[in-house]
């Protein structure tokens, strides 16, 4: 199959059909070699509308919305797949442990009831788990190198590292390709730890982790408290790895974290503590103690005392930072206070001719920001002037539970507003020892057997217009309804009480909003509910 592609050493595949299951092994053969994949028309002769260094979720998007538009895109990554940091070391492994942690949270809550095995210790191999992940992950790889080649018929180079020389040229295989644009969109990094002992076997993060870890962690300090932090420290905890998290703000109260309810985030950090996770907010890390591994973290506590926590595995959960270090050296683009490069709406960055996207031009680092500044940039390219702002959107995060949040929270909301009217199950006032509500998809059990772990969610109202201005909900399965939510709460008109009223739930339902807005919405003067 391989044949040589032009004059630069790779393997040419522009003329090969290659079906989804050829993808695989090929992947697979290139992850350990430096020989290019290339996909290009013509040998890559001729000027591109735009060439994207890097093929992660906004390099590959903007591709494909450029090629689909009529222009010409070429698409660079250095890893032998396109797709990025997502499919091989972000959100799929993200999901993939998340999903244990609701089994095994609930095998434990549940024990030794109905078909639940007996009460006693429930333990999940961290390791086994990641395995899994190693062994899996090429397959999502392979269907983005089928997808974009078979059916979005974009042209690429995988497995080889690009450079740009100026706006209008790109050196890879040690070629040079010419374009009427560059768009930049090669991510981000975990920052480092600056902390001694910080370099020691037994440091991770979640890349080197799904990459590195080679045996079963059993006590587990987390530095840093960034949705990663709480999404792995609830998954190491809950396959009984006893874990710390240290963090210097209140967990969920991090800069990036915009609209987090108080009510939601004390539900959720409580719940996280109950399932025996060790939070200690306030805290800051003096030192990281081993000799052929790591032994425990040395911090100064909340009152400034000294703690000494033992520990087997540190994992570094103080989020990411762009590779802007790289922009700036090809290009001299214009970069941040946060290292972000800085673009307009339109993804232009301050170089004529250079656009930049996704984690690299800073928070917030998410797919759906990534995928669509991709396509912004594409849009502009094709001469269509298009703006994109992110700056409200939503979001969501995984303990043990799914949260999934959007627009204003209680407090914000009565900042804003004279007249708050808010429906939230449990209602003000009750507690789950009293109703065993919000029931629905995943908490039925619970319901029944543990009804303090039903969920919580609330939706905050402006009693004068009758407009929604914030939906939050902890539970399982509402995170998908939360992309419609906000497009409906984002739409100029908004969307009001009674409008959510006439929609048809499909009853049970993991977030209770429409029948509940109903049960209210025939009230002239709204009131909480
Ligand atoms: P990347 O996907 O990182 O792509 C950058 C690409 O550039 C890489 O493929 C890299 O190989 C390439 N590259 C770098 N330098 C060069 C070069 N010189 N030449 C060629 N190629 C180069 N977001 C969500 O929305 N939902 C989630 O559940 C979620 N979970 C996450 C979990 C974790 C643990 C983390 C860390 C992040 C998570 N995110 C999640 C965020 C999401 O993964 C990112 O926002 C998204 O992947 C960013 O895409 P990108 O294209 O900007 O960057
Ligand atoms: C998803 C990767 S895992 S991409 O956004 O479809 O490229």
């Amino acid at each position: 199959m391989a044949a040589r592609a032009g004059d630069t050493g790779g393997m040419d595949i522009a003329e090969q059909t290659i079906s989804l299951p050829e993808w695989s092994p090929i992947i697979d053969a290139h992850m350990d070699s430096d020989e290019p994949i290339v996909n290009l028309v013509d040998d890559g002769q001729g000027t591109y509308d735009a060439i994207f260094i890097g093929g992660g979720a906004a390099g590959r998007f903007g591709s494909a919305y450029l090629k689909a538009a009529g222009g010409r895109p070429l698409v660079i990554d250095r890893w032998p797949f396109l797709g990025g940091s997502c499919p091989h070391q972000a959100c799929v492994p993200h999901h993939l442990f998340s999903e244990a942690a609701a089994l095994l949270d609930r095998e434990r809550w549940l024990a030794g009831q109905l078909w639940f095995r007996p009460e006693g210790e429930l333990r999940a191999s961290i390791l086994d788990v990641i395995e899994v992940f190693r062994r899996g992950r090429t397959a999502a790889h392979a269907f983005m190198n089928w997808q974009t080649k078979s059916q979005l018929e974009v042209e690429y180079i995988l497995n080889a590292a690009a450079r740009a020389l100026d706006a209008h040229t790109v050196e890879v295989m040690g070629r040079r390709f010419q374009t009427r644009n560059i768009v930049l969109g090669i991510g981000a990094r975990q920052k480092p730890l600056d902390l001694p002992g910080a370099s020691l076997p037994g440091v991770f993060d979640f890349a080197t982790l799904v990459e590195e870890l080679d045996y079963e962690p059993h006590r587990c300090v987390i530095i840093g408290g960034s949705k990663v932090a709480v999404e792995y420290g609830s998954f190491f905890q809950a396959a009984g790895c006893q874990t710390t998290i240290l963090t210097r703000s209140p967990l969920l109260r991090t800069a990036n974290l915009h609209h987090v309810d108080e009510d939601v985030r004390r539900y959720v950090v409580d719940g996280m503590r109950q399932r025996g996770v060790e939070v200690i907010e306030g805290g800051s890390p003096v030192e990281i103690k081993g000799t052929d591994r790591v032994e425990a973290v040395i911090a100064r506590g909340p009152d400034g005392e000294e703690l000494h926590i033992e520990c087997d595995f540190v994992f570094n959960g103080t989020g990411e930072t762009p590779n802007s270090d790289l922009a700036v050296q090809w290009l001299g683009v214009k970069v941040g206070p946060h290292n972000e490069v800085v673009v307009d709406a339109r993804m232009r960055t301050s170089v004529d001719g250079v656009y930049a996207v996704g984690d690299l031009i800073g928070a917030p680092m998410e797919m759906f920001k990534a995928r669509k500044c991709g396509m912004t940039a594409a849009r502009n390219i094709m001469g269509e002037p298009y703006e994109f702002d992110f700056s409200e959107y939503p979001d969501f995060l995984h303990t043990t539970y799914e949260m999934a949040w959007v627009g204003l929270t209680e407090a914000e909301a009565r900042e804003r507003h004279p007249n708050v009217v808010v429906i939230q199950m449990p209602p003000k006032g009750i507690g789950h020892d009293e109703v065993p509500l919000p029931l629905c998809e995943g908490t039925m059990l619970y319901g029944f057997l543990k009804p303090e772990l039903t969920g919580f969610q609330k939706c905050v109202i402006d009693g004068d217009s009758r407009r929604v201005l914030g939906f939050h909900h902890v539970g399982y399965g509402a995170k998908d309804a939360f992309q419609y939510l906000d497009y409906l709460l984002r739409r100029p008109e908004g969307i009001t009480i009674d409008e959510m009223g006439q929609m048809n739930e499909l009853f049970l339902n993991p977030d209770h909003f429409i029948q509940l807005c109903r049960l209210r919405a025939g009230r002239q003067d709204l009131v909480d509910l």
